[in-house]
């Protein structure tokens, strides 16, 4: 299967517009992010209903911490309707930075990642939730019209909450785009998904990747260059450990990036680091990491941004010499 990401920091009718060529385009899956300083999320996926025919639409990903669960319900219900049965709800814990700036506290993202997806089930089935939860209660919720069924998925890095996703998700989101990093979250899946008595088949491995496509290899590695850098400095030193990246490079990244100077970031990206965080380069050489990643266990590739110097091209160049290819 293969996914695109936007992020409605862009408008959501150019969002809208890339989605449908998607679609056209043979894309199963469109993700969109949520941060509270871009465009909603829901009204977003809402336009895409209508744009769209086909493709099946995700939050990716939402968050326990910004909307009541009830609530949340509600809103990809809604999306559910309208699209005719496509929605997906991706969820993942979100990160403290940016709730500390809207004034949330960040309490026990797994446990409280774990009892929503659990209210969600019952809410999804129409059930009266009587949930008396450590974090998230419900005191006989129940919502007024059909959701449908919902397929639930989670943004997941760490070891505990990879093995929730096998243990009680549709499918698990990964910031990932090297085989080594699957190597890792595939066995974390499987043990969540053991614990459970659930198949791997059941759960859906998908590579969230850095994604830079173009004929000509320069000009996708520059694209995906800035993303990369962001990527690194934010990672946890074992991450880079794992591909051999020294995590000194954290602060030297980090830094510049706090300062605004890109001149020392974009020098700072080299071809380890671009080799370990993005699917890059010509539709062959994306062609051999996708296939790479396969035989690890991933069943879909989401291209998240920048997708390609040219977004357009990028969507028909994915289409033609990939997912048609
Ligand atoms: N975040 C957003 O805010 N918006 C997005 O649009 C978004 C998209 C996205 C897409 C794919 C993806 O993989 C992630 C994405 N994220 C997005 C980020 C996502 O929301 C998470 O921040 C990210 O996945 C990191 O989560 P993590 O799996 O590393 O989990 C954190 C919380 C962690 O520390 N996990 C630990 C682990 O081992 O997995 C477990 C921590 C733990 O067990 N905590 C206990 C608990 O109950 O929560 C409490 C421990 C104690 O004693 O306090």
């Amino acid at each position: 299967m293969y996914g695109i990401e936007f992020v409605p920091s862009d408008p959501v009718l150019k969002i809208a517009h890339y989605t449908k060529l998607a679609e056209q385009n043979g894309f199963d899956n469109v993700w969109i992010t949520d941060h509270y300083n871009n465009r909603d999320v829901y009204t977003t996926l809402a336009i895409l209903a209508i744009n769209t025919n086909t493709i099946k639409l995700g939050s990716g990903v939402t968050n326990p911490y910004t909307r009541n669960v009830a609530v949340a319900a509600s809103s990809i219900a809604a999306v559910n309707e309208i699209s005719g049965g496509r929605a997906i709800l991706g969820m993942g814990p979100g990160d403290k930075a940016t709730f500390d700036a809207m004034g949330i506290e960040w309490v026990k993202p797994l446990t409280t990642t774990r009892e929503t997806v659990s209210a969600l089930r019952e809410l999804f089935a129409g059930k009266k939730v009587q949930q008396k939860g450590e974090l998230v209660s419900l005191a006989g919720a129940q919502m007024a019209f059909s959701a449908g069924n919902i397929p639930i998925y989670l943004g997941v890095q760490g070891p505990k909450m990879l093995q929730l996703a096998g243990e009680i998700a549709d499918g698990a989101l990964i910031n990932a785009s090297h085989p080594k990093d699957f190597e890792v979250a595939v066995k974390e899946i499987k043990k969540g998904a053991d614990s459970a008595g659930r198949s791997m088949k059941d759960i859906d491995v998908t590579a969230y990747a850095c994604f830079s496509i173009d004929k000509k290899v320069d000009k996708a590695l520059n694209a995906a260059k800035i993303v990369v850098a962001f990527i690194v400095a934010g990672s946890p030193p074992m991450v880079l450990e794992r591909h051999g990246i020294d995590p000194g490079v954290i602060g030297t990244i980090g830094g510049a990036i706090a300062k605004g100077d890109f001149g020392t970031v974009m020098g700072a990206v080299t071809n380890e680091m671009m080799d370990a965080f993005a699917i890059y380069g010509t539709p062959a050489d994306c062609v051999a990491r996708i296939d790479e990643l396969t035989k690890m266990g991933v069943t879909q590739v989401v291209a998240g941004s920048p997708i390609g110097p040219d977004k357009e091209k990028a969507i028909k160049l994915i289409g033609k010499e990939i997912i048609g290819g």
